[in-house]
């Protein structure tokens, strides 16, 4: 009977071991890892010509180092950021503050011109130099000839010579040929509660955006509000440049997308502007002169499309000094596109050739209304005839003298 019961016991032990033996394997393969990722390690290990060390190094592991998974999202108490809203100095006077600015065509003008006509004998030669002086100032054949003619007139009228009479008959030609009764008002009170529209256009780089920011800090200063039309959508810089002038003195940017129709953003940059009640709407557009016909066609449409909001009160016209007068070719285009009512000639602190001024004016028969002395915020001013040959010339009274 035990023999029996051991026999049967036997038996079932081998039963379960055998059973197990055949399970366990398939058990365990179940539990391999995923196989694709095996492949693509022996693939990797295969292709490699190298020794499986370099091959180990190798492997995905660098990438995962270079990205580490994401951390745990941190919880960041959110502070209110209280952007200090900049208040611009005042416009009154900024030329004659911005004077020494000028100091490269003073040089011309004050020391050269000066100088020439205080030589003990003014004769023909000197003349000459006189007349050289100022087509270099880019003054403007013309224009040089006809101040050289009256200033010859009168020295020789006028007998007895000082330098200081001699500065005040210069002054009083080139404030002359610089047509002191021109409208150089920049137009841009709103009229039965509908804000003025300026409309700010030039070649690349001349500094459009540069000008619309500093037009908008000085009507900012003056008590206005303004929105500013980020039209040049050519680039996404374009209109955080715009932006940032804008934040600054807390004005609202109506921007578009990257590409968008510069005529539909200058648009709405104006209906937002009448929506909202301010005074003053701005408009930047952009720069390229690649194609004359393009850039026509682009500029009269936005001119079109905002003049659906009623009529464009300023278009000004940027003009970078320094071009001289190449950029007074280029500036042709845009006025044929659109009627421009005012330049703004910029960069005038780069240049020993202040006499621009002269030729822009007689040239395009446009008044210059603001001028450009310099990179920093408040470095623009309003345009004065009077001041600004004061200036040139380097007053030997004043207050910076
Ligand atoms: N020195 C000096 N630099 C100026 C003056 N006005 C503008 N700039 C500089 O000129 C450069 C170009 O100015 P922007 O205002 O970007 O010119 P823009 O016409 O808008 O250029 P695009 O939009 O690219 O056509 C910038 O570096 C300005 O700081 C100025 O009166 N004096
Ligand atoms: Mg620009």
């Amino acid at each position: 009977m035990t023999d029996y019961l051991l026999i049967a016991l036997a038996l079932l032990g081998v039963l379960i071991l055998g059973t197990v033996g055949l399970v366990a394997p398939k058990l365990r393969r179940r539990r391999e890892p995923p196989l694709p990722t095996t492949e693509v390690e022996t693939r990797a290990e295969e292709d490699l010509a190298g020794p499986p060390v370099e091959a180990a190094e190798a492997e995905p592991p660098v990438g995962i180092l270079v990205e580490p998974p994401p951390a745990p999202p941190v919880q960041v108490p959110e502070v209110p950021v209280e952007v200090p809203v900049e208040v611009p100095e005042p416009t009154a006077g900024r030329l004659v503050r911005l004077r020494s600015r000028l100091s490269r065509s003073q040089s011309v003008f004050g020391k050269g011109l000066l100088g020439l006509l205080s030589r003990d004998r003014l004769d023909e030669e000197t003349w000459e130099e006189i007349e050289e002086s100022l087509i270099t100032a880019d003054v403007g054949i013309d224009s040089t000839r006809e101040i050289v003619d009256r200033l010859r007139e009168r020295t020789r009228v006028l007998g007895t010579r000082t330098v200081a009479e001699l500065r005040t008959l210069l002054a009083a030609e080139l404030v002359n040929a610089l047509d002191p009764e021109l409208d150089r008002a920049l137009h841009t009170a709103p009229k039965d509660g509908v804000p003025a529209v300026l409309l700010v256009v030039g070649v690349n780089g001349a500094g459009k955006t540069t000008t619309c920011g500093k037009v908008a800090r000085v009507l900012v200063a003056d008590g206005r509000s303004v929105i500013l039309g980020a039209a040049d959508t050519f680039r996404a810089a374009a209109a955080d440049q715009l932006e940032t002038w804008a934040g600054r003195v807390g004005a609202e940017t109506v921007r578009g997308p990257e590409g968008a129709d510069p005529a539909s953003v200058a648009f709405d940059a104006v209906k937002r502007g009448i929506e909202t009640g301010v005074d003053t709407v701005l408009v930047d557009t952009a720069g390229r002169l690649q194609n004359k016909v393009g850039l026509m066609d682009e500029l009269g449409k936005v001119k079109r499309v905002v003049e659906k909001h009623g009529p464009i009160d300023e278009t000004l016209l940027i003009l970078d000094a320094t071009t001289g007068q190449n950029g007074l070719e280029q500036a042709r285009v845009f006025t044929e596109a659109v009627d421009v009512t005012g330049v703004a000639l910029t960069k005038l602190d780069g240049t020993a050739k202040g006499g621009i001024v002269i030729s822009v004016q007689r040239k395009l028969g446009i008044p210059v209304k603001l001028v450009g002395l310099g990179e920093g915020k408040d470095d623009l001013a309003p345009f004065d005839p009077a001041q600004f040959v004061d200036a040139l010339l380097g007053a030997e009274t004043g207050p910076d003298a």
